[in-house]
């Protein structure tokens, strides 16, 4: 892993400038792009909607308004055949191309009552949806944090960006962090539900990193999963006993975020097998989740 802080002589790109010409590399400049206006429009759109999304949670302004601006310059690229997003029903059909492009447009978007991290997950298939992971040729997240920045997995490498807004008029993507891995020594853990309601095996497990991580957890997916990436560790949102599916979808949250763990090293998970693996049933279906070093992983796998 590069060091955090040499930024100097790493790769800088503007975002979304019309420079990159492949549809990849395009609806990737594009959430990059994207993402200093998102974060400027967090402020005034922190309500509820009356409105649910197709997983039958209450969406907020926010998430209504990040969803249909990527939705009108994903749909735009040359390429994207398909569109998907967590905020909507349907699959929009963007015409010609044969890529499918995903997103949560703002994952954790419930921390913006409390002002806590939150971010926009990217998937690029090569197949139509709903697709296995392993049909990824690319994914991406923002985290917006005290400062901005995306994660992204493309030919099996991960590199780490600062996204910019220069003056407010372009965004500037300047990688800060490249061939990014898991550290060997795993640090931190976080695991979302409710402990009453995590079934035995997982509880055993939990009880187990425990004693020997430290906790780190903020509830949102991004937010949890970049500490991991960076201190080593595991983030799980496990199967519940109310709801053995958990509570994370394959398509927009579980694949692409596996698709970035296992390209940095680490490992995935739906309790037993690769979350990239796992066959999809449906655009909206969710999925256990656990992420994180290998070992830990292998742990988790072994006494399921
Ligand atoms: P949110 O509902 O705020 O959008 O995307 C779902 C998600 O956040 C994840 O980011 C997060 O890990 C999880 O749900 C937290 O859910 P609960 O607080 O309901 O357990
Ligand atoms: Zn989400």
């Amino acid at each position: 892993m590069g060091d955090a802080d040499s930024s100097t002589d790493a790769e800088s790109s503007r975002a979304g400038s019309g420079e990159s010409s492949d549809p990849v590399s395009e609806a990737i400049a594009v959430v990059a792009r994207s993402a200093p206006e998102i974060r400027g429009g967090l402020a005034g759109r922190r309500r509820k909607t009356d409105a649910e999304n197709a997983s039958g949670e209450v969406q907020m302004a926010a998430d209504v308004w990040a969803d249909e601006l990527l939705e009108s310059r994903l749909t735009a690229i040359d390429g994207v055949g398909q569109f998907a997003s967590e905020e909507r029903e349907d699959v929009v059909d963007a015409g010609e191309g044969e890529y499918a492009v995903t997103v949560d447009p703002l994952d954790g978007s419930s921390n913006l009552k409390s002002n806590n991290s939150m971010g926009t997950v990217l998937g690029v298939y090569d197949a139509d949806l709903p697709a296995r992971g392993r049909d990824l040729v690319a994914a991406a997240y923002v985290l917006f944090g005290p400062i901005t920045t995306m994660v992204v997995a493309r030919d099996g490498e991960v590199t780490e960006y600062v996204v910019e807004s220069k003056n407010g008029e372009f965004a500037e993507r300047r990688a800060v962090r490249e061939d990014v891995t898991l550290p060997d020594d795993p640090v931190v853990y976080g695991f979302g539900g409710r402990v009453p309601d995590w079934t035995d095996r997982f509880a055993d497990y939990a009880r187990e990193i425990e004693d020997e991580l430290k906790l780190r957890y903020g509830g949102a997916m991004i937010g949890d999963v970049n500490q991991v990436l960076t201190y080593g560790g595991v983030f799980a949102y496990p199967e519940l006993d109310s709801r053995p599916e958990g509570k994370l979808r394959l398509q927009f949250e579980a694949n692409p975020i596996a698709f970035v763990v296992e390209a940095a090293g680490g490992a995935s998970s739906n309790g037993t097998e690769s979350l990239l693996a796992a066959e999809p049933e449906g655009v909206h279906q969710r999925t256990p989740m656990y992420v994180g070093n290998e070992e830990l992983i292998e742990r988790l796998e072994a006494q399921f």
